[in-house]
This record gives structure tokens, C-alpha cells and sequence, in this order.
């Protein structure tokens, strides 16, 4: 296969929330002409396809992105020529969860939080997505609050009565981060933790890597490598942090981190998307304008993923075998000091793309009419 031709499998899942306003905890900076509800947020994330070919899915995020028919919104998404990704549960915006949701020492909060995920579900029918994600806010601030074992107990106990509650096609996939909200002890603070869990829950179940959430210097290609090799890589949040999870642009902060992961998935044949991996963003644009945000994150993942596919594996194999350090490691670094960006503006203009997504959006005055139309766009994602 060309390089060309793995390039053209791939596919990488843009987050709704990405497109609304969003900040930090100091302040949400209003943008002009941000979608006032999901159907904008769904128009704009087809403008990143539109103009990179490549992001063909939106991940909701539930309650976020609420609407009374969501077989309407997945008619909308396809008449706009994207479908519906995964649907994100929310465990971290009401107040009965302060002390826990999935995990909470009450049987009652964890009977709603459960609940929620069944709503979630419906949801997934309605619009054909097949990926439950869940992300728990829950863990402890103090030692001694509560028990740590306990809580892994509860945890299983919720998450096997929403693993029984899926359709045969679909998939649970499981986020881990290991601290924040909770600073003394998160529920599921590592990929071995969600791991534990798929693994009791079934061949439906993966784990979620989200970049941004490990702490510094961790070797996250390793941990890809682990879960590829486990077959329970379910998909990444992509995103670039410099402290903590900071939720910037993918590839913006250490794009060789990003090439070296993506080494990875090539390595093991993991980029066509029958592999299961899910591509996908976790972002969020506070000061930089959204939608060429979005296609700047999408051509870096390219990016990192062309450099990657131009390793010579075969040569590498033949340096790591004779013990060639030296020669080895050359190859690696040949391949990510290529300037792949020619390659990129090739396969777009092969897909009767043009071979700048961002000038071409920028020319096509989409942003200005957005503008002009929505009035008063209205806080999605963290300020909803
Ligand atoms: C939590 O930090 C997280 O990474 C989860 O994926 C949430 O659903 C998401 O952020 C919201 O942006
Ligand atoms: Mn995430
Ligand atoms: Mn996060």
C-alpha cells in the first residue's frame, strides 16, 4: 500500500465542543458567530471536512449537546457529510456527583448516574454512533475520605449494568486521567485501571487515551504500544498540553511526541479504521478561532501520521535486529525531520481537495457569514 493510500484511510472524529466558546476558570472568551446549538456546531465541523477530507464524524457530549429529535440531528449531520460519532456521557456538572457518580458511597446517585448512560444509549441508536465514551470525574481529595477499594467495586458493579445495556454493535470506551478533578485520588487515574475494567467488562470494552492526561514525561507511546498490543486501544482524545490538561491544539506542543505515537499505530497496523482505533480530537479553542483551529489540529495529526508512514520499517527492523542503535534510531529521526507537507498537498489536490484547508476556508467567507447570521452564540461545552 502507498503512503497515499494509508493516508486516505485514516479518519479523525472532531468534538462538538470544540466550536463553542470556551476558556479556562478565569474567564470564557466570547467568540463571534459560535454555534447557538448542536446543529451549528455540526455545520462548522463539516467545514473542517469539507475542507480536509479526512474528519468525517462528531463526537456529542451529552447533556451539551441536548435536542428533542436526534434521528433530525443525524439527518442534519448527513445532509452536511458527516455522521454521528461517539457520545460522551457528562459525570461532572451536577451537584449530586460531588462526592462521586458511578462510584458514590450512595446507591441511589449511582442508580442516576447509571441512568444517564441508558439516555446516552438512546441516543446512540437514534444516531447510529457506536461508541459509548465515559469519563469519571470521581476520586478523592483526602486520604481516608473513603474506600479506595470500595469505590473500584461500586465502579465495576455501575459500569457492568451499562456494559449490559449496550446494542451488540456498540462499544464502551473508557477514559482515564490521573488527577483533576480529584487531587488526592482519581478512580480510574491510569490506563491500567480502565484496562482492569474493560477487561472484566468484555470484548466490547476499550480504553481511551487522552494525551493530555498523564503526567509529565510519561512515555505515552509505550502505553500505546501496551494497549495495541492488548487489542483494547479504543480511541484517543488527542489534544497538546504543556502543564496539566491543557487541551490545545494537538501537535502544537510536542509534535514528536505526536509523531511517536503515531509510529506506533503504523508499526502495528492500526490506522485503517477497521484496526477499532478512534481518532479523535479533545479540544478546546479559547483564544484562537475554532473551526481553522480544528483544521489545524486535523494537519497535524496528518502530518505526524505521513512522517510516520515514511519510516523504512523494514531497514529499522534489520538496525534493531543487528543491535545498530545508531542506524536505528537515524531512521526514526530521517523520517520525522521530512518535511512532508508537499506529500499532504499532493493527496489533497488527488481528493480534488485544495492543498491549503485553511487559506481555502479562510477564502470561502464561511466565517463571515457565521458571523452576520448567529447573533448571541450561546456557551457550548464547558460554560453550558
Ligand atoms: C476530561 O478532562 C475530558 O478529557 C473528558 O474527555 C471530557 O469528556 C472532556 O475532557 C470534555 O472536554
Ligand atoms: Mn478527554
Ligand atoms: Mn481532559
Amino acid at each position: 500500500m502507498t503512503i497515499h493510500d494509508a493516508l486516505r484511510q485514516q479518519t479523525i472524529e472532531l468534538p462538538s465542543w470544540a466550536f463553542g466558546n470556551s476558556g479556562t476558570r478565569f474567564k470564557v472568551f466570547a467568540q463571534q458567530g459560535v454555534p447557538r446549538d448542536p446543529y451549528e456546531k455540526i455545520a462548522d465541523a463539516a467545514q473542517v471536512h469539507r475542507y480536509t477530507g479526512v474528519a468525517p464524524r462528531v463526537s456529542l457530549h451529552i447533556p451539551w449537546d441536548l435536542v428533542d429529535d436526534y434521528d433530525d440531528l443525524a439527518r442534519h449531520a448527513k445532509e452536511h457529510g458527516v455522521s454521528i460519532g461517539a457520545i460522551n456521557s457528562n459525570l461532572f456538572q451536577d451537584d449530586d456527583y460531588m462526592l462521586g457518580s458511578l462510584t458514590h458511597p450512595s446507591a441511589s446517585v449511582r442508580a442516576k448516574a447509571v441512568a444517564h448512560h441508558l439516555q446516552c444509549i438512546d441516543v446512540m441508536r437514534a444516531t447510529g454512533s457506536t461508541d459509548l465514551k465515559l469519563w469519571l470525574p470521581d476520586g478523592l481529595n483526602y486520604p481516608g475520605q473513603d474506600s479506595l477499594r470500595a469505590r473500584q467495586d461500586r465502579l465495576a458493579d455501575s459500569l457492568a449494568e451499562i456494559y449490559a445495556a449496550l446494542d451488540p454493535n456498540h462499544r464502551l470506551i473508557l477514559e482515564y486521567k490521573f488527577f483533576e478533578p480529584a487531587f488526592y485520588a482519581m478512580d480510574i487515574p491510569d490506563w491500567g485501571t480502565s484496562l482492569l475494567h474493560c477487561l472484566a467488562l468484555g470484548d466490547r470494552a476499550f480504553v481511551v487515551l487522552d494525551t493530555g492526561h498523564h503526567a509529565p514525561g510519561t512515555n505515552i507511546e509505550f502505553i500505546v504500544a501496551q494497549l495495541l498490543r492488548a487489542g483494547r486501544l479504543g480511541a484517543f482524545d488527542f489534544n497538546s498540553r504543556f502543564y496539566a490538561d491543557d487541551d490545545l491544539m494537538v501537535g502544537s506542543a510536542d509534535p514528536f511526541q505526536l509523531f511517536r505515537i503515531m509510529h506506533e499505530i503504523v508499526q502495528s497496523g492500526a490506522l485503517a479504521p477497521s484496526s477499532g482505533v478512534n481518532f479523535m480530537l479533545d479540544q478546546c479553542h479559547n483564544i484562537e478561532p475554532k473551526i481553522p483551529g480544528q483544521i489545524r489540529s486535523v494537519m497535524n495529526v496528518q502530518e505526524a501520521t505521513a512522517k510516520a508512514l515514511l519510516v523504512d520499517a523494514e531497514a529499522l527492523l534489520a538496525a534493531q535486529t543487528a543491535g545498530d542503535v545508531l542506524g536505528a534510531n537515524g531512521l526514526v529521526m530521517d523520517a520525522y525531520n521530512t518535511d512532508v507537507r508537499p506529500l499532504l498537498a499532493d493527496l489533497r489536490e488527488s481528493q480534488g481537495l485544495d492543498p491549503d484547508p485553511i487559506g481555502a476556508y479562510k477564502a470561502s467567507g464561511y466565517a463571515e457569514k457565521i458571523v452576520a447570521e448567529r447573533v448571541g452564540g450561546t456557551q457550548a461545552g464547558w460554560g453550558a
